[in-house]
Formats: C-alpha cells, structure tokens, sequence
C-alpha cells in the first residue's frame, strides 16, 4: 500500500546522520519500500526551549505491514539508535512517527493516525506538503488549504 508517511526528527548526537541512518533502515526492512524523501529541514523545538534545534524530514514507503506491525519495526529502530525517553516534547536522538497510512483512520492505545500533530507542526506539514503536495489527509483536509495556516515559525530548508 503507497501513502504510508512516516516524519523523522533528531536533535542529539549529529541529527543529519541520524536521521539519514533511520531512512536508511526504515528502507531495509522486509516488506517496505522507499518511495520518496523529503529534503532535511532544521528548526526551532517545540516544547521545552532549553534543547537544541531539530532536523526534521519526511519519507512515503510502500508496504504491505500492517500498522501496528510497522510502528513495532520502528520502534525498533528507535531504539537501535540510542533513542531514550527524556521527557514530553524533549530531545532525543531519533522520532518516528508514522503521520498516515493510507487513507486509513487509526484510534487506540498505541497509533492515533492520521497524527493528530501534522497540521500544526511547520516541521512535518511542510515537508510532507515537498513530497506530497496534493494530498488530502483525512479529518484534516487538503494539505495546501493546510500549509496557509501554518506558518514556518523558523523552519528552514537545508540541502
Ligand atoms: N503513538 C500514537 N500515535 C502514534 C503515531 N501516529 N506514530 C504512540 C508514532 N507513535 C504514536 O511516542 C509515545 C507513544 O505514542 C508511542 O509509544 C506510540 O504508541 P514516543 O515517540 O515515545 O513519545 P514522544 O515522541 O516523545 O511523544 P510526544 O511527547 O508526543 O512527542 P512528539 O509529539 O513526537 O514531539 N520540535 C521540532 N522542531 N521538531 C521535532 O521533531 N519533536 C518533538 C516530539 C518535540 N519538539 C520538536 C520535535
Ligand atoms: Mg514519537
């Protein structure tokens, strides 16, 4: 299945590295495929100001995991690149969230899909709008009725 979206941010040991190393293994997992990758983005955090700044980008994978099944693999990944749990909203070495998955609606425990950050985050909706520009993200709507609301509050478009 195409238009699974999954957002990557770091902001501890070399953010570039990890979040190229993270695409790099999200690729390699059995049953997924790279379809495409946004540029790298830096910005400001949100949350707690007293962290560094992030890198962030986003990729579409082609997979046939279920859901669950894929949010397991990248969590795995999350800790295979040192990721510890600080504190809400705080650093870390590697974030994966997976922002869509399909056209799909996801509310329980574990995944509430379509992400409910994508459409106030600068960081995630500007990149996905970079590889995606004419989606539309259910409950949400048409991602460039999206991006006039959202301001870029300081990202920046690195390479
Ligand atoms: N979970 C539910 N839905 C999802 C989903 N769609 N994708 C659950 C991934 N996980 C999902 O996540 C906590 C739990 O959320 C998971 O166990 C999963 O079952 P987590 O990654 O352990 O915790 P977290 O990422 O710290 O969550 P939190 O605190 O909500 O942080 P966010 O929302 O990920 O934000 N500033 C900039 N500029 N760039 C950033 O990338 N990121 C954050 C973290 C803060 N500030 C930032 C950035
Ligand atoms: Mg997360």
């Amino acid at each position: 299945m195409k238009g699974v979206f999954i957002g990557l941010g770091s902001n501890l040991a070399d953010p570039i590295t990890q979040i190229k190393l993270a695409i790099k293994a999200v690729d390699s997992l059995d049953d997924v495929l790279l379809i495409t990758q946004s540029s790298l983005y830096a910005s400001p955090p949100m949350g707690p100001q007293d962290q560094p700044d992030y890198i962030n980008a986003v990729i579409e994978i082609d997979t046939c995991l279920f859901a669950h099944t894929l949010l397991d693999k990248l969590q795995e990944i999350e800790l295979e690149q040192g990721r510890v749990r600080h504190r809400h909203w705080g650093e870390r070495t590697i974030d994966l969230d997976l922002l869509l998955y399909g056209e799909n609606q996801l509310d329980d425990e574990r995944l509430h899909v379509p992400h409910p950050g994508i459409a106030m985050r600068s960081f995630v909706l500007h990149p996905l709008a970079e590889i995606a520009s004419d989606l539309t993200i259910p409950t949400m709507g048409n991602i460039q009725q999206l991006l006039v609301d959202c301001p870029l509050d300081g990202l920046q478009r690195i390479d």
